[in-house]
């Protein structure tokens, strides 16, 4: 039994694309078993919504609430590895850059999970929540000492720490966005993979990419199937169609 059939508009623009350019949302991780923004909350986080914790002024109210539903998440992360899909974009990047072609990695979570599939050069427009930063101060760090008291405290200042996350309010890692803004202006496929594009400005970069002329292939699980080019919309789980798709465009 064969796998899905693709549109062989939508292979030969990848086969042919010297620039392919990914935007990957929480879809991306909920096959590797973490709950994306939409999931509902759980346990005693039920009572909660993730965009009413993910902010400064939570932070600010109530760092313990805030630092323990972070070491939740973390914990949870900690404990996931890449799915199939990770691994296919690892695959699709080889492809594109056996051919001399440029390729990036655009991505709205926070779990590290395709620098650890080996993904190369992620732009990370939310931030990591493996990192943390001084609420104060801002230092960065990748450790800390463990309190009976969290949030735990920073090094050099004292301040307390937070997840190197991006919250609403917040602005974006310049640098990535302006990377990832140029990605999406100078692609010829973009990809917008499991996210439901209710958050900005990362949800602005498939807009921006098929005003550049881009061909756009949008997977999620709440998208009706249709191939209208230059916009396919596959209604499908990352991690099932992407391995398709990647085999589906041949070898490196
Ligand atoms: C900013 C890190 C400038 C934290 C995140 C009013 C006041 C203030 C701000 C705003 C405002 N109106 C708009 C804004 C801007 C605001 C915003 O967009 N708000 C939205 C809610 C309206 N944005 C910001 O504040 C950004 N900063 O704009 O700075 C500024 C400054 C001050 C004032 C104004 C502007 C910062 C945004 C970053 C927030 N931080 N994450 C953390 O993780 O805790 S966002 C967080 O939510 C995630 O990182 C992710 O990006 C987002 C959730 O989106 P998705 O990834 O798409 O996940 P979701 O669950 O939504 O969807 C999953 C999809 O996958 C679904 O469609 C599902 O069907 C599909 N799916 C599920 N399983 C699968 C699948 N698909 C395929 N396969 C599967 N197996
Ligand atoms: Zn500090």
């Amino acid at each position: 039994m064969g796998g899905p059939a693709f549109d062989p508009r939508l292979i030969a623009a990848l086969r042919r694309a010297s620039r392919v350019t990914v935007l990957t949302g929480a879809g991306v991780s909920a096959e590797s078993g973490i709950p994306t923004f939409r999931d509902a909350q759980t346990g005693l986080w039920a009572q909660f919504r993730a965009e009413d914790l993910a902010t400064p002024e939570a932070f600010g109210r109530n760092p313990r609430l805030v630092w323990d539903w972070y070491a939740m998440r973390r914990a949870a992360v900690q404990q996931s590895a890449p799915n199939a899909g990770h691994l296919a974009l690892v695959g699709l990047e080889r492809i594109v850059k056996a051919r001399g072609g440029a390729f990036t990695l655009i991505t709205q979570n926070v779990d590290g999970l395709h620098a650890a599939a080996g993904s190369q050069d992620v732009l990370e427009l939310h931030g990591n929540i493996r990192r943390v930063k001084c609420f104060d101060c801002g230092r960065i760090a990748q450790r800390w000492e463990p309190t009976e008291d969290p949030p735990p405290r920073c090094a050099l200042c004292g301040g307390l720490l937070r997840p190197d996350v991006v919250w609403f309010g917040e602005v974006l890692p310049a640098g990535a966005l302006r990377d990832a803004w140029v990605a999406a202006e100078e692609c010829e496929v973009f990809l917008s993979i499991g996210t439901s594009g209710l958050v900005e400005p990362a949800a602005s970069l498939p807009r921006l990419a098929l005003r550049s002329g881009a061909v756009i292939l949008t997977i999620n699980l709440d998208v009706e199937t249709r191939a209208a080019p230059p916009r396919f919309d596959i209604q499908a789980k990352a991690g099932e169609l992407l391995p398709a798709l990647v085999g589906a465009m041949g070898p490196a």
